[in-house]
C-alpha cells in the first residue's frame, strides 16, 4: 500500500511520540561548588545541554550547585562509589586520588591562561587524563577553574614579606601548601564549603582563590584586600562516574566527551569573562585591589619549594611543561 505524505507524516509523529514515551530518561545528578550562574554553573550547564540534545533526552541533569552535595573530596569519593554522577571540581583534592595530576598544582608552572590552555589541551594534559579510569573516574575533559589571588582581612600583598604570618586557608593540596609555606603563609587547609564561615568569623585571615570564585561565593562581603598575585593555575576537571561510563554505547560515549569539550569552552570563555570585569566589581563592592605584584618576589621565595617539586615530579617533566610554547 502507498500512503500520502500527510500519513507518513503521522505515522511518524505517532511512532516518534510513542518511542519517547516509553525510552527511559536517564537524570544525572551533577555537582560543583559555586552558582549555577558562575563558571562552573555556565560550563555543566552547556555539557548537559549538549547530552541531552544529542541523546534525543535519553539523559539530562540535576544540577547541585553552590556544593550542595558538599566538599570536593566528599564529591569525589561519591563518583568513585557511583552515588553521584558527574562533578565539575577544581583540582584542589584531585591528587590525592590520582597523583599523576599533582605536577599541574605547581605554582608560577603557567605563565598565563594561552599556556596553560595550551599544556591542558596539548598531549601533557591529555596524558593525564588516562590516569584517571585506574583510581575508578572517567575524566572527560579539563574545564578551568582560573587563576588564583589571595584575600585577606589585615593588609595589602604586594611582596611575600607581606603575606609572612598571614592564616590562610588553602586546598586541601600538598602542592600549594608546600609552596605557599615559602611565602611565610600559614596553610590551613580547609573544605570550600566551610570556607565562608571561617572568613566571616576570623578563623582564618584570608584564603586564595580566582576572580570567578571571589565573585560567586561575594567573599568582598567578608575579605577587605584583594591582590592579584596569580600565584598559581588552578584547573578543573569535569569527571563521571565509571558506574555510568560503563553502561554508555559507543556512540552515547562521544557525546558525553564531545559535550565535556564545549563544556570546556564555555567555561573558559566565562572565566576570561570575569577576569575581564570582575575585578572592578569587587572594587565596587568595597575591596581595596593590589594591581602590581612583585612575582619576581614570589618566584624567589619559592625556590626551596621547586626543589621538592623536582624530586616528586622529575626536572625533566616540569621543564617539559614550562617550554610549551
Ligand atoms: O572549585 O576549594 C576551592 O578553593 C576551589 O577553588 C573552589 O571550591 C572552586
Amino acid at each position: 500500500m502507498k500512503i500520502g505524505p500527510l500519513a507518513a507524516a503521522c505515522l511518524a509523529l505517532a511512532l516518534g511520540s510513542s518511542s519517547s514515551a516509553f525510552a527511559q530518561t536517564t537524570t544525572l545528578k551533577i555537582g560543583y561548588a559555586t552558582s549555577k550562574e558562575s563558571h562552573y554553573g555556565v560550563g555543566s550547564t552547556v555539557f548537559c545541554e549538549e547530552v541531552e540534545k544529542n541523546t534525543a533526552g535519553r539523559f539530562k541533569c540535576q544540577h547541585f550547585a553552590n556544593s550542595a552535595l558538599g566538599g570536593e573530596r566528599e564529591q569525589i569519593e561519591a563518583i568513585q562509589l557511583g552515588t553521584q554522577d558527574l562533578l565539575n571540581t577544581s583540582t584542589g583534592p584531585v591528587g590525592n586520588f590520582v597523583p599523576e595530576m599533582k605536577i599541574v598544582d605547581i605554582p608560577f608552572l603557567f605563565r598565563d591562561y594561552d599556556h596553560a590552555r595550551k599544556v591542558m589541551d596539548g598531549p601533557i594534559g591529555q596524558d593525564i587524563l588516562t590516569k584517571f579510569p585506574s583510581k575508578g573516574i572517567i575524566a572527560l575533559a579539563w574545564t578551568e577553574n582560573g587563576f588564583r589571588h589571595m584575600t585577606n582581612s589585615k593588609r595589602d600583598i604586594v611582596k611575600p614579606s607581606d603575606a609572612a604570618g598571614l592564616k590562610m586557608r588553602t586546598m586541601e593540596n600538598k602542592v600549594h601548601m608546600d609552596g605557599y609555606r615559602t611565602f611565610g603563609i600559614l596553610p590551613t587547609p580547609m573544605a570550600f564549603p566551610e570556607l565562608f564561615g571561617a572568613l566571616q568569623q576570623g578563623t582564618v585571615d584570608g584564603q586564595e582563590n580566582p576572580i570567578p570564585v571571589i565573585l560567586a561565593s561575594k567573599f568582598s562581603q567578608v575579605q577587605k584586600h584583594l591582590s592579584l598575585t596569580g600565584h598559581v593555575y588552578s584547573p578543573a576537571l569535569l569527571l563521571l562516574s565509571p558506574k555510568v561510563w560503563n553502561k554508555l554505547s559507543d556512540s552515547d560515549k562521544k557525546v558525553f566527551l564531545a559535550a565535556a569539550q564545549k563544556a570546556s569552552v564555555a567555561q573558559r570563555k566565562k572565566v576570561n569573562d570575569d577576569e575581564n570585569n570582575g575585578i572592578a566589581q569587587l572594587e565596587k563592592d568595597g575591596m581595596k585591589v593590589t594591581r602590581i605584584v612583585d612575582g619576581n618576589a614570589f618566584r624567589e621565595a619559592l625556590k626551596p619549594a621547586y626543589v621538592g617539586y623536582a624530586k616528586e615530579f622529575g626536572a625533566d617533566n616540569i621543564k617539559k611543561i614550562s617550554d610549551v610554547r
